[in-house]
């Protein structure tokens, strides 16, 4: 008799190419559909060209244009006049500046329960929402991916997440996936899936499973799964798609390595206090603090419910004076249906001030509040600097907390504005908007592909040296983010395509000597915390360290994307063995590795970093195939010589 599986093993095993499913363990899973973000995208295409595959082997992928939209000068139109003739060269399909945010076009238009996909954007597990073994990852991974081959990582543990009850009015999706945050941290998650089932999960909405789902990616998790039920069926009829509907849920008595369990009916409004997205408190703690800006969109929440929500709960009152509010609609769909509904000119009326249906000002592109200011965003990232000014202060809470609070002019609890006769809609208008979608030609042999003068080459690799080390470049503490190591906001995403030139803004919010002292150096070492590199996917955070000569981190521990990031750009991600040694090391110290290569042929699992106070006994952690990529220097490299 078959063992009762979860439905994350489930799929899973459907798809597993190689490896046993023992956790921890590597496996290799293949990959049915993949997506693409403007920021990450570029990398990955001209990585993807750099692999002399013809045409894309997924059965779909698309690339969107949603984060870099400002269009400040003409960088920003080069990489979107790149990605497209790409995707049109290659079989890609192109979402177009305006048509919206990734996840929430793929989860309106393309996501299918069951399939897997893998994104170069860490909130890919959005369409965990709707059944879709969803992963995010860096570019190169899916440059590999598209070109036919596996997604390789590690077996994760299943974490069964059993909601129960019903959530109360003026209490949202989002206070779910706090709640999650305040009990696990922003490490929680990592080496997991969360997979959510039980009667609660049955009553949430689609869009209401894909906030959560979206925001495991603050608990550092894998992905995220909601099963696929009446709910996905009734949310897949919306989108014309009812067709791709397949019931999908966890065998009858399946066990779970970990299990939560969450009561909807008992949750509250939470927020999360700067800076970091586990500082979760009841919105009652934070209630009456005074906010200059609300902004409301992100993939978090901008599906027409959220908008519905906020229009409904403004009520016809108009924002308070001192607030600034913003609106980014999450996807064209999603601000025509609000347009024809009337939503629209109800926010308009109130003062909502309405940006483009992208990105926006939850990674700092534009809506930059003024120096000192309080922001509530409905995002899910508030790490220092992220909102474009180091001296912000972001508080993350629903679209409902948000509306509460934009009427008040501070902090406030949306519950006694909820109107029984509100009559929020549960589910879109069935109304599907495509015209922001190119499909890829029949005929892509006669595509030309403009690329811009700041499309640069990527730096090549080299094979692995015989040592390594240098100096320490930067000690760095617990949970420093993505967002620490190489800023988002408009001026560096300009730079995205140009690797010598985003490399200059590598740890500017902390240390603006690093690039500097790192290229008078001649490369180093960084040495950090728990949790390096939580957050973003994007691989600069790896590809800009590696290109100014960094060989190795060594750190209490890594978050999974940039670990993996590091390895495809060819730098050692050693963790210590003895945490206390961390403390032990200081910037300007000169750290060795002197037998590195000899050490991962070998396939050592411990090797002795010297320079320090003491010899550094550190963990080598890779597998078999990351040896070979570290050898080769890089993935790209490793690809072109062993095969994917
Ligand atoms: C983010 O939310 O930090 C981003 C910007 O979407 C990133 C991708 C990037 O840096 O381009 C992510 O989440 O992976
Ligand atoms: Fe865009 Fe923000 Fe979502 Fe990242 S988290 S994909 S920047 S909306």
């Amino acid at each position: 008799m078959t063992m009762p599986r979860t439905l994350a093993g489930r799929l899973i095993e459907e798809h597993l190419v190689s490896g046993e499913m023992t956790p921890g363990g590597e496996i290799a899973i293949r990959i049915d559909q993949t997506l693409s973000q403007d920021a990450t995208g570029t990398l990955a295409y001209l990585q993807f060209e750099a692999t002399g595959v013809d045409r894309v082997r997924t059965d779909l992928s698309v690339s969107y244009i949603d984060h870099n939209m400002l269009q400040a000068d003409f960088r920003n139109a080069d990489d979107h006049a790149y990605l497209q003739d790409v995707a049109a060269r290659y079989g890609v399909h192109f979402s177009r500046p305006g048509n919206g945010i990734c996840h929430q076009v793929h989860l309106e238009r393309f996501a299918v329960p069951g399939a897997s996909l893998l994104g170069t954007d860490s909130h890919t597990p959005t369409c965990g929402g709707m059944g879709s073994l969803a992963i995010g990852c860096g570019g190169l991974d899916v440059a590999v991916a598209m070109a036919g081959g596996p997604y390789h990582m590690r077996m994760p543990l299943v974490v069964g997440v059993r909601l129960t009850g019903a959530l109360s009015p003026g209490v949202s999706a989002k206070d779910v996936i706090l709640e999650l945050l305040r009990r696990l941290s922003v490490k929680g998650g990592v080496g997991r899936i969360l997979e959510y089932h039980g009667p609660g999960a049955a009553t949430l909405t689609v869009p209401q499973r894909a906030t959560i789902a979206n925001m495991g990616a603050e608990l550092g998790a894998t992905t995220s799964l909601f099963p696929s039920d009446e709910m996905t069926l009734s949310y897949l009829a919306t989108q014309g798609r009812e067709s791709a509907h397949v019931p999908l849920s966890a065998d009858e008595g399946a066990s779970y390595d970990e299990s939560i369990d969450i009561d909807l009916s008992a949750l509250e409004p939470l927020v999360a206090r700067p800076d970091s997205p586990d500082d979760v408190v009841p919105v009652a703690k934070v209630a009456g603090i005074p906010v200059d800006q609300v902004a409301v969109g992100s993939c978090t929440n901008s599906s027409y419910a959220d908008l519905v929500e906020v229009a409904s709960l403004l009520g016809g009152r108009t924002v308070h004076p001192r607030v600034n509010m913003v609106m980014s609609p999450g996807s064209r769909q999603v601000l025509g249906q609000i347009a024809r509904d009337g939503t629209l000119a109800d926010l308009v009326g109130a003062g909502v001030r309405v940006l483009e249906s992208a990105c926006g000002p939850c990674a700092g592109i534009g809506q930059v509040p003024r120096h000192g200011a309080v922001s509530v965003r409905s995002f899910n990232r508030n790490f220092p600097g992220r909102s474009g000014g180091l001296d912000n202060s972001v508080y993350l809470a629903s679209p409902a907390v948000c509306a509460a609070t934009a009427l008040a002019g501070c902090i406030a609890d949306p519950r006694p504005l909820v109107r029984r006769d509100a009559g929020v809609r549960a589910q879109p208008p069935p109304e599907t908007d495509d015209s922001g979608i190119i499909p890829p030609p029949d005929d892509p042999a006669t595509v030309e592909i403009r690329r811009g003068p700041n499309i640069r080459p990527i730096p090549a690799g080299s094979p692995m040296a015989e040592s390594l080390g240098g100096q320490v470049l930067i000690v760095l503490g617990d949970d420093v983010s993505t967002d620490h190591i190489l800023p988002a906001g408009a001026t560096t995403l300009a730079l995205r395509s140009n690797v010598p030139a985003i490399a200059e803004h590598l740890f500017a919010y902390i240390d603006g000597e690093f690039a500097a002292r790192a290229k008078s150096a001649g490369g180093g070492v960084i040495v950090a915390g728990a949790n390096y590199g939580q957050g973003s996917s994007r691989e600069h955070a790896a590809l800009a360290p590696a290109y100014l000569g960094v060989g190795f981190v060594l750190a209490k521990s890594f978050a999974r994307i940039h670990r993996d990031n590091l390895v495809n750009y060819g730098i050692l991600p050693l963790t210590f063995i003895d945490e206390a040694d961390c403390g032990t090391v200081e910037q300007g110290q000169r750290l060795l590795l002197p037998d590195a290569r000899a050490s991962i042929e070998a396939g050592a699992t411990q090797v002795t970093v010297t320079g320090a106070e003491r010899p550094i006994r550190a963990a080598v952690g890779l597998s078999d195939r990351q040896r070979g990529i570290m050898l080769a220097g890089g993935l790209l490299r490793y690809v072109g010589t062993a095969g994917a």
